[in-house]
């Protein structure tokens, strides 16, 4: 039990995706390059994150100090640290952040091979109460870096590189696949660095937990309804599953990750595309699922088929364990 605590052999993030590259013949690094300053904007926050309650308590956070100095916001620095990063590294031509309305194009002398889709800082209710939020970032290769294009943002799900997300919570945790498997890193603060904490990560082939925002279930369609229904009675003698729902979908999805169960944010009558934005919240998640061995469905289509018109299009999505997410595609199939 002492091993641990005394680990001289520290698999870093940066290691292990070198050496995970290093298999690929073509790898010239660039990967790792990006990597590591998404991995700088991780850290960032996370600091800015640490500090926002206190920071708070002597007039800092979004208000002015007492200096009479204008702070920002947690979200609008966290979206201003991860485009300087990311534009910085030399490695990406198109960015989509949930905060800019419009895709940033990288200018020439900047351009790399990679599309980055993010949302900086999600969870915006829980932000002012401490409550745990999460940055998710989905990474596309494109076609031709010398004329960036939106089509290069708007490919479906399965063509991401890689995707992943950084949970600001008790621990700063980031999870990550590039394809072939799925990784968990804990940020050591007295280090700096992300440690490999949760190799190879698969989610339960069933879990016992549901999570979803009940408030809403009068606008919900049929098979939502049912499903959440036989969640809470079921018919078949077992017992009734567990509600979870802190409403940030990093700390939601990375608890149905570790646990199993299934996450649901449906499509309802006031909103017929749910809540979620397709490039920077259904597809990284649905991707990390899927490399977990669990699945992510729209309620139409496995949502990593979903070809987005739009960078800031919406979907339902429901994503979790196998069995799960199964019994949620028989509901909608018999509605056909
Ligand atoms: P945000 O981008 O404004 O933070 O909204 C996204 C968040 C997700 O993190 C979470 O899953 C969902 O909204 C919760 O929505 P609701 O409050 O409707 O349950
Ligand atoms: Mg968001």
């Amino acid at each position: 039990h002492s091993a641990d605590a005394h680990r001289t052999d520290l698999m870093t993030i940066t290691r292990f995706v070198l050496n995970e590259q290093s298999k690929h013949a073509e790898s010239r690094g660039d990967f790792t390059i990006l990597l590591s300053h998404i991995v700088l904007g991780c850290k960032f926050v996370c600091s800015a994150v640490n500090k926002a309650g206190l920071a708070k308590l002597i007039g800092l956070a979004g208000e002015t100090n007492v200096q009479g100095e204008e702070q920002k916001k947690l979200d609008v620095l966290s979206n201003e640290v991860f485009v300087k990063a990311l534009v910085s590294s030399g490695r990406t031509c198109i960015l989509v952040s949930e905060e800019d309305e419009l895709a940033i194009v990288v200018e020439p002398s900047k351009r790399g091979k990679y599309c980055v889709v993010f949302d900086p800082l999600d969870g915006s209710s829980n932000i002012d109460c401490g409550v745990s939020i999460g940055t998710i970032f989905g990474i596309y290769m494109i076609k031709d870096h010398s004329e960036p294009k939106l089509e290069d943002a708007l490919q479906p799900g399965k063509d991401m590189v890689a995707a992943g997300y950084c949970m600001y919570g008790s621990s700063c945790t980031l999870v990550l696949s590039t394809g072939s498997g799925v990784n968990g890193f804990t940020l050591d603060p007295s280090l700096g660095e992300f440690i490999l904490t949760h190799p190879d990560i698969k989610i339960p082939k069933k879990g016992k937990i549901y999570s979803v925002n009940e408030g809403n279930a009068r606008n919900w369609d049929a098979p939502t309804a049912k499903y959440v229904e036989k969640c809470k009675f079921p018919k078949d003698g077992s017992s009734a599953k567990s509600l979870r729902y802190i409403g940030s979908m990093v700390a939601d999805v990375h608890r149905t990750l570790l646990y199993g169960g299934i996450f649901l944010y449906p499509a309802d009558k006031k909103s017929p595309n749910g809540k979620l934005r397709v490039l920077y919240e259904v597809f990284p998640m649905s991707f990390l699922m899927e490399q977990a061995g669990g699945q992510a469905f729209t309620g139409k289509e496995r949502a990593l088929d979903l070809v987005p018109k739009k960078i800031h299009e919406r979907s339902p999505i429901f994503l979790g364990s196998y069995d799960d997410v199964e019994e949620i595609k028989a509901l909608y199939a018999e509605e056909q």
